[in-house]
């Protein structure tokens, strides 16, 4: 195998219809000329889905979607549901509001929802309000992540388990809380849900192997707290270094949808008391099954856990 560094792994793929022009040399692809919506047809769709699982985050400029147009979008990716905890945004059926508060946004690394078992397969974020500078999100590349590993931390992960929880530690992404984002908390964590996820996902699509981390992982089955945020920080580390990493640069009226099955992100609190408006669709996505077959289990509460 030829090793990442001599591979460009983001090119797109000559056969899609589609317009792709790839972002990142590891993930990120702009497409071109396509108007997102309800009424895409089934070939553009299935493109669509195609250059997700392959480019991980695909972005479209221009789109200015009504929260309907976003909705029916999102129809076509599969079941959009909504957040387990956090209110639907006002007036739509589905979407969770990203209003930034005094410079609050979800700026630590993480996976969509991975507290429950069968967490989001897709995002789908569009743009209503931009700072004139700064705000941007990266989105990294849990495939090249796992790839690039060394073979005895491969060895080590390929049969680890962890355990993700909406009851994280939250120092990090509300720095200088102030009362509104103690709401906000317990709100996220209005019912407390636990999860035990291999830490190597295999892509029900592609077959591709991920590391699955991110913010909602309390500890690793086996190890204790100390040593679970040791090794926790070494795998983040390889994961988010920025050669597997995107940055975009936000427009009003952009769209982003990422693979939530192979990636990380977060959003860079940068942007002081400037506006800051997002609004996000999420798709139903089915367990995670590790490299020896078997899946994701909940742990909490208790009776989803006995529901299995
Ligand atoms: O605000 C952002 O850039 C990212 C927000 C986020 O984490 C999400 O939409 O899932
Ligand atoms: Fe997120």
């Amino acid at each position: 195998m030829t090793s990442l560094v001599h591979r460009f792994v983001n090119a797109a793929e000559a056969e899609s219809p589609l317009d792709i022009h790839p972002v990142a040399g590891r993930i990120g692809a702009e497409i071109r000329g396509v108007k997102l919506g309800g009424d895409l047809d089934p070939l553009t769709v299935a493109a669509i889905e195609a250059a997700l699982v392959r480019h991980k985050v695909i972005f479209f400029r221009e789109q200015h979607l009504t929260d309907e147009a976003h909705e029916a979008f999102a129809a076509l990716l599969g079941e959009p549901i909504a957040h387990p905890t956090v209110p639907v945004a006002e007036g739509s059926r589905y979407l969770l509001e990203l209003e930034s508060k005094e410079g609050y946004a979800a700026s630590s690394w993480h996976t969509d929802v991975t507290f429950v078992p069968a967490y989001p397969k897709a995002s789908i974020l569009r743009a209503l309000v931009i700072p004139d500078a700064g705000g941007d999100t990266l989105w990294a590349n849990g495939e090249t992540a796992y790839e690039e590993l060394p073979d005895a931390l491969r060895t080590l992960v390929d049969g680890l388990t962890a355990i993700h929880s909406n009851d994280y530690d939250y120092a990090e992404v509300l720095a200088g809380a102030s009362k509104t984002q103690e709401e906000h908390r317990k709100v996220f964590t209005s019912t407390i849900y636990e999860t035990e996820h291999p830490v190597v996902r295999v892509h029900p699509v592609s077959g591709a192997r991920s590391l699955l981390l991110g913010h909602f992982v309390k500890r690793f089955a086996g190890l204790n707290t100390a040593d679970s945020q040791r090794l926790f920080a070494i795998l983040q580390d390889h994961i988010t270094k920025p050669e597997n990493v995107v940055r975009w640069r936000w427009q009003a009226g952009d769209v982003a949808i990422w693979d939530n099955r192979s990636t990380q992100h977060r959003a860079v609190a940068d942007f002081g008391l400037q506006r800051r408006h997002l609004r996000r669709a999420t798709v139903a996505g089915d367990v995670p099954r590790g490299i020896d077959g078997r899946t994701s289990r909940a742990l909490k509460p208790e009776a989803a856990a006995a529901a299995g």
